[in-house]
């Protein structure tokens, strides 16, 4: 699959909002500053059409892009971020449960870890919600332009471990370089196709 176009639809504080119900989606998580916006810019060749920041908690709605005017790209704000208080985070959990509760049309999660460091506690978690749901899930490893390709493999045991996957299931990314673009585009594609009524 190739991006011809991408858009920005809206920023939502509550999913019951999103005016785009319908077509399919492919949803983004992982712990704040982990390069989700960036993965979406460089999925679609777009510098600058999710907003990033090196600030963690950069995203705080949930963003919804328009892709090839056949499915919907949803940037969420990451967990973890260890500067919100108490009711941000309170208003963090309420957003994204209702967003996984309400998103009937969600069909796949691309799962973001920074390939450098082993998963939190939060990830752990939200890989444990996502198996008890029945939502099917890649594991992306992030920000591996940091690391050399060699050391790629040793850096993905932990990661493994903590999420219960297999290294070749694992797609090594960088939205410096475009290592994986291709691999996360195929794996969209397929879960788009397999989530047809007749597929
Ligand atoms: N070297 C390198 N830096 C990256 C990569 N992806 C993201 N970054 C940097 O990491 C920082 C955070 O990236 P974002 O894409 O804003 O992260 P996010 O997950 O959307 O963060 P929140 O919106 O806060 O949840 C920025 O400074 C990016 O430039 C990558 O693949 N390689
Ligand atoms: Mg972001």
């Amino acid at each position: 699959m190739e991006i011809r176009k991408a858009e920005f639809i809206t920023s939502m504080p509550a999913y019951t909002d999103f005016p785009g119900r319908g077509l399919k989606q492919i949803a983004v998580v992982g712990k704040s500053n982990v390069g989700k916006s960036s993965l979406i810019n460089r999925l679609c060749n777009r510098k600058a059409l999710a907003r990033t920041s090196a600030t963690p908690g950069k995203t705080r709605l949930i963003n919804a892009f328009l892709l090839n005017d056949a499915f919907h790209l949803i940037d969420l704000p990451g967990y973890g971020y260890a500067k919100v208080d108490k009711q941000e985070k309170a208003r963090w959990g309420a957003m994204m449960q209702a967003y996984f509760q309400q998103s009937e049309e969600l069909c796949h999660v691309l799962t973001l870890v920074d390939i450098r460091h082993e998963p939190t506690q939060d990830d752990v978690q939200m890989n444990t919600f996502l198996r008890q749901t029945g939502i099917p899930f890649t594991v992306v490893a992030t920000k591996a332009d940091k690391i050399s390709r060699g050391a790629r493999l040793k850096q993905l045991a932990p990661i493994c471990r903590a999420l219960l996957v297999q290294p070749w299931q694992v797609i090594c990314f960088s939205s410096e370089d475009g290592t994986g673009r291709d691999q996360v585009l195929t794996v969209m594609e397929d879960a788009l196709a397999a989530s047809e009524p007749n597929g």
